[in-house]
């Protein structure tokens, strides 16, 4: 799937550590039936022979439910699982240096946490941003804030899509979307929760509602 054609509201960023024993692929699978619209796989510390075998696994489930599946960091993952594209921070791989080596097709996404950032992204060929952390999070360490305010500007500054990350919940999602952002990314509201498939079906009648749909 091309950047365009991908619906960014309801973000889905996995972290196997929320799941207490339930697999990565059944979470996923609940998450779509639920309503996520994009899915990212976003996993520390596994050597490549385990991740690419669970981004195989993950993959699969996004295929069947025709749902976008971007990597985060690794490209390498993302051309052996034919992945529809990767997603960069500030110590991975350039943007433009993806771009390169993914081509026009594929899809780069950045986190950026500046205005500054956010168009010099956009400049090196980003088809989409991730701006946070909006809320305080326990899911990554050492992120920078992110206020409401600022993330409505970087908004209006940029022509591409931008999702809001960090802390986002059903409670404080409609806030988010207020902003005028095309989607928020999740992870530990929707990976953390007991029921995975109704805490995104929750969040996502709610996401729904603020995109005006
Ligand atoms: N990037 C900025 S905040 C964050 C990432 C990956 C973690 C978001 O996790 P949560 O559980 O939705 O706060
Ligand atoms: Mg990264």
């Amino acid at each position: 799937m091309v950047a365009g054609q991908v619906d960014w509201t309801f973000y889905l960023v996995t972290d196997q550590r929320w799941l207490g024993g339930r697999t990565l692929w059944d979470s996923v699978e609940a998450a779509i039936r639920g309503g996520a619209t994009v899915v990212q796989l976003r996993e520390k510390e596994i050597p490549s022979r385990d991740y690419l075998d669970l981004a195989r696994r993950v993959k699969a489930v996004t295929d069947r439910a025709e749902v976008p599946l971007i990597i985060d960091d690794r490209l390498d993952i993302a051309l052996a699982v034919d992945a529809d594209g990767v997603h960069v921070g500030p110590e991975d791989l350039p943007v433009a240096a993806v771009r390169r080596l993914l081509g026009p097709d594929r899809i780069v996404g950045a986190s950026a946490c500046t205005l500054e950032e956010a168009l010099r992204f956009q400049d090196e060929g980003a088809d989409y941003l991730g701006v946070g952390a909006v809320f305080p999070t326990a899911t990554k360490g050492g992120t920078e804030s992110v206020s409401l305010e600022q993330l409505r500007r970087i908004k209006a500054a940029v022509r591409i899509p931008v999702v809001g990350i960090g802390g986002i919940t059903a409670d404080n999602a409609p806030a988010v979307m207020e902003t005028g952002v095309d989607g928020v990314a999740v992870v530990s509201a929707v990976m953390a929760q007991p029921d995975i498939g109704e805490a995104a079906l929750r969040l996502s009648a709610l996401l729904k509602k603020g995109a005006g749909r």
